[in-house]
């Protein structure tokens, strides 16, 4: 493919993301209105680099006449939350959407990665308008907590920088952090809880109260 060749290629997958994340950004403005703790805290998105489909595509054999089926996350989706319960919230809001369909689901928090690696990926169809017709793009969707995001962004740019040959004892002192930050993450979940119960006590306290 040349340069023009690829262009085309990737108009797609970047109107995709450009949607995308307008329409991940108006639920994320949406329960906030609606919602004294909305799930959603910031969304990002990105085409995969040339260099990394081409990269990709060699590492998993698939040849380049079936990158659009091969490779899954040409269209780059991020969605941040704050809690870890969240995440599970904003799956089952994407399950429900009419504007895209889900082909499949991988649970890196349940089963972490080797890495350490934490997030739920959501693999969609999203039918993007072109003026040759409808044309369906996979997308994948990362959602995953702050924490989570800071370790990954971090592993990602350590590996970058040292082209993913980590020595053995960083890997395991970077499984470690994973594994603080998956604690950090718990704990924010049940002071969170704390909080709602002490909030929900104190509103039955005050409903009796006002009823004396
Ligand atoms: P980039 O630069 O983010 O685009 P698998 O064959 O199952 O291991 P596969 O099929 O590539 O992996 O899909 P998977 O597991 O869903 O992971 C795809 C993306 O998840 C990666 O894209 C990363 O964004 C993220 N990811 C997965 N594992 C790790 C990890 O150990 N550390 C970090 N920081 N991110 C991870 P790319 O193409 O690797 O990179």
């Amino acid at each position: 493919m040349d340069g023009r060749d690829w262009s085309k290629f990737l108009l797609p997958y970047e109107h995709a993301v450009e949607e995308l994340k307008i329409k991940f950004k108006a639920l994320r403005a949406e329960l906030k209105i609606r919602e004294e703790l909305a799930p959603i805290e910031f969304v990002t998105g990105r085409v995969k680099r040339i260099s990394s489909i081409l990269s990709k595509a060699k590492s998993l054999g698939v040849p380049y006449d079936q990158l659009e089926k091969g490779i899954e996350d040409i269209a780059g989706i991020r969605i941040m939350c704050q809690f870890v319960e969240d995440i599970y919230r904003v799956a089952e809001l994407i399950r429900e959407r009419s504007d895209m369909k889900v082909m499949y689901e991988k649970d890196y928090i349940a089963n972490k990665k080797e890495s350490g690696y934490r997030s739920y990926h959501i693999i969609v169809e999203y039918p993007v308008q072109t003026a040759l017709g409808v044309k369906p793009v996979l997308a994948e969707i990362q959602i995953r907590t702050l924490a989570m995001n800071f370790w990954a962004t971090i592993e990602h740019s350590l590996n970058y920088k040292f082209k993913e040959e980590l020595p053995e004892d960083v890997k395991q002192r970077l499984r470690r952090a994973a594994e603080a930050a998956y604690v950090l993450d718990q704990e924010m979940s049940s002071i969170r809880d704390d909080i709602m119960s002490a909030q929900k006590a104190f509103e039955r306290n005050s409903n009796l109260v006002s009823r004396v």
